[in-house]
């Protein structure tokens, strides 16, 4: 007999009665699914269509923005307007904060941070993407004020929700809301998320590192020394250009991702408030850990404005702590 099937709906107000919320924050992650649908649709046939190739124009990131890119970050703007519960999002394709429309007789409690599309040099060449997202909430504000970047420069302790949609093989939605990891398959017969790997947890320790071996030159020593062990180890390289799929490569296999500052990026490239926070705080509550290549704990900072870079070291945790030893032995 077939397996109950539980939508991400069904879960979500499931959740919502155990922790007594109020189905505001229901409303956001149910915008969320619907978001990630429309844009798993247009990821699926994106080599039929004309919404391959590059747009023209750079990113926040100095990226190349690619079509898809755009269609990706209109629809996630566009579906997050709807509950009228978000009074803002930060985007890795937009520099300034995106201030929505108030919806009649809603106050906004939330804020969103994504990164629409990630990976998505990945796009043209058939190799998967994903949508990285987090969720905070206003901190005390008056009514009238409107919000500012300053609102959105929380530590990531701070996030009420965050999680990642992964345009793979199937299409996978995972999040968290602070209570375990929860993975939901996309069944396309009928259109809905379903919970296909209830409370994830990462495994302490795996063969698996991921790292963009073309900078070895350009890491720190203890960066290299660590990656040397990975190879003495026979440890197997997996780096896919989309931190999204790595990462949730280790939530079941284990493993450790590494983008270490460099000459090019000193401060490290990936994103703190949309890229790793998020991820930082699906790894944790699966078991893994997240520093910076400073020792820092990512969940613990505090940007100092909504495009701050940071280096990382994600997964498990044994790996991670390992990785410490090296940081505190050979760092200058
Ligand atoms: P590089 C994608 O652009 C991204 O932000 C992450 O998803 C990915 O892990 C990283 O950058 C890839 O960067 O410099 O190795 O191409």
């Amino acid at each position: 007999m077939d397996q109950k099937i539980v939508t991400l709906d069904e879960f979500i107000l499931h959740r919502e009665k155990l922790e007594d919320a109020t189905g505001r924050l229901t409303a956001v992650l149910r915008d969320i699914g619907i978001a990630s649908k429309i844009v798993n649709r247009e990821v699926n046939k994106a080599g039929l269509v004309n919404i391959l190739g590059t747009e023209g124009s750079s990113n926040s990131s100095g990226d190349t923005v690619q079509k898809l890119d755009i269609f990706a970050n209109e629809r996630m703007i566009h579906c997050l307007s709807n509950s009228g519960e978000v009074a803002g999002i930060v985007s890795e394709e937009d520099e300034k904060i995106i201030i929505l429309p108030k919806v009649k007789s809603k106050k906004p409690e939330y804020l969103v941070v994504m990164d629409p599309l990630d990976g998505s040099s990945n796009i043209d060449v058939n190799v998967s993407v994903g949508t990285i997202f987090g969720i905070y909430k206003i901190k005390s504000k008056a009514k009238s004020e409107e919000i500012t970047d300053k609102d959105f420069l929380q530590k990531g302790t701070d996030l009420i929700a965050s999680g990642y949609v992964l345009y793979g093989t199937s299409t996978m939605l995972v999040y968290t809301t602070g209570n375990g990891v929860h993975g939901f398959t996309l069944d396309p017969s009928i259109g809905e998320f379903c919970l296909s790997h209830p409370d994830i947890k990462i495994p302490t320790s795996g063969n698996y590192y991921s790292v963009n071996q073309g900078y070895y030159l350009k890491f720190d020593v203890e960066m290299r020394r660590y990656i040397d062990q990975c190879s003495d180890l026979n440890y197997r390289l997996r780096y896919i250009g989309s931190m999204v799929s790595d990462v949730h490569r280790m939530l079941f296999h284990g493993g450790i991702f590494l983008y270490p500052n460099t000459r090019k990026y000193p401060q490290g490239k990936l994103r703190l408030l949309y890229e790793c926070k998020p991820m930082a705080m699906v790894v944790e509550q699966a078991g893994g850990k997240a520093i910076n290549c400073k020792l820092e704990r990512i969940m613990d900072k505090e940007p100092i404005d909504i495009h701050e870079r940071t280096s990382i070291v994600i997964g498990s945790p044994d790996m991670v702590e390992e990785m410490m030893e090296f940081i505190k032995k050979y760092s200058s």
